[in-house]
């Protein structure tokens, strides 16, 4: 497993520099989709665009693929919307194909929404490569993935198993209703919990969905809890999500006997973990994430592969990657923080 390696160090370094390519770009969400920055020249210039700008999860997946960008010798320039809508994403897509970059990384609010504006830039010659969030395979050339679905769906139904003692009722409070990542976790979650029989005992009364926003998610939590009195833990497979559910529990009476887990970002759950709201939860590096997404968007551009099941490209510190069928590279197993390792981690 690559993430316990990489310690306090350099994901300092990889959240301070974050920090600055962020405030570089201003946090842009105007009508031009980003036109300022180091990036849209064309030529081996790339754009970054996740789901929306202000969440620490994509503040470091972007210090990731600048840092990747540095050591490759390209630029790289992040725009997004403030919230992560279905269409938010359409005009930043377009001024990238305007601008004729090499390529656009893309975490995707929908997996259908934005593949008209995709396909235009990818007919003016843009590489498309999503990572965190796919589209449908066919409008993208390359989808960087976090960890596999399953592996992501069973690591958190394990978490809450293993937190309300096998039985009992959960809910899952979940990122935007269109997130392409969150369904398909939810879906097999559902789907592992219908079919393996260690869970027969466990139900999931509720879904909700707090769009990635802290008040929303912070609101649905209060909501959950008093809509079902019974409800034993809850799953928030986002990190806006389960960082505003964590700010909910920790004042209320349901500290300690509601559980919660999911995906979080240890720099985000460390208070919670630390005053016993949260006792486990999982993600992946993001800033890996990043990394890796611009490696395999450089391969692209460069024509070093096409996106075909078996090709191989490099990715500097990660070293080698492979391409699956559909398109996709994925980057490692999810990793479970908890009281003893997350003060090993700065991100
Ligand atoms: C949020 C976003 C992102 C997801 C993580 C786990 O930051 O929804 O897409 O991968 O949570």
């Amino acid at each position: 497993m690559k993430l316990p390696s990489r310690r306090a160090t350099a994901f300092a370094a990889l959240v301070l520099s974050g920090a600055m390519a962020l405030s570089a770009c201003g946090g842009d969400d105007g009508d031009s989709g980003g036109s300022g920055g180091g990036g849209g020249g064309g030529g081996d210039s790339l754009t970054m665009l996740p789901k929306n700008l202000g969440n620490p999860y994509f503040d470091t997946s972007t210090a990731g693929a600048e840092e990747a960008a540095e050591e490759l010798g390209i630029s790289i320039e992040e725009v997004g919307p403030e919230q992560a809508s279905p269409d938010a994403q359409v005009q930043y897509i377009n001024t990238a194909a305007q601008q004729g970059v090499a390529g656009l990384i893309v975490s995707a609010n929908d997996p259908t929404a934005i593949c008209d504006a995709i396909n235009e830039a990818r007919d003016a010659g843009t590489k498309v490569v999503t990572f965190d969030s796919d589209t449908s395979p066919d409008c993208r050339d390359l989808f960087v993935n976090q960890a596999t679905a399953e592996g992501i769906a069973a690591k958190q139904l394990e978490l809450i198993a293993d937190q309300i003692g096998g039985s009992g009722e959960i809910a899952i409070l979940s990122a935007s209703a269109n997130a392409t990542n969150q369904n398909a976790w939810i879906e097999m979650m559902e789907a592992e919990l219908e079919s393996n029989p260690d869970y027969a005992d466990i139900e999931l009364v509720d879904i909700v969905y707090g769009d990635d926003e802290e008040q929303k998610s912070f609101d649905e939590t209060e909501a959950l809890l008093q809509n079902h009195p019974n409800l034993k833990g809850i799953i928030s497979p986002t990190t806006v999500g389960i960082a505003a559910a964590a700010d909910y529990l920790s004042t209320s009476d349901a500290k300690g006997k509601v559980a919660l887990t999911g995906l979080g970002t240890p720099n985000q759950m460390r208070p919670y973990v630390e005053n016993g709201t949260v006792e486990a939860f999982a993600l992946w590096n993001p800033g890996d994430l990043g990394y890796l997404a611009t490696y395999a968007t450089k391969a692209l551009v460069d024509g070093d592969i096409t996106g075909e099941e078996g090709d191989t490209f490099e990715a500097g510190k990660l070293g080698e990657f492979t391409v699956e069928a559909d398109g996709v590279v994925v980057l490692g197993e999810p990793f479970v923080f908890n009281a003893d390792n997350i003060g090993d981690f700065d991100f």
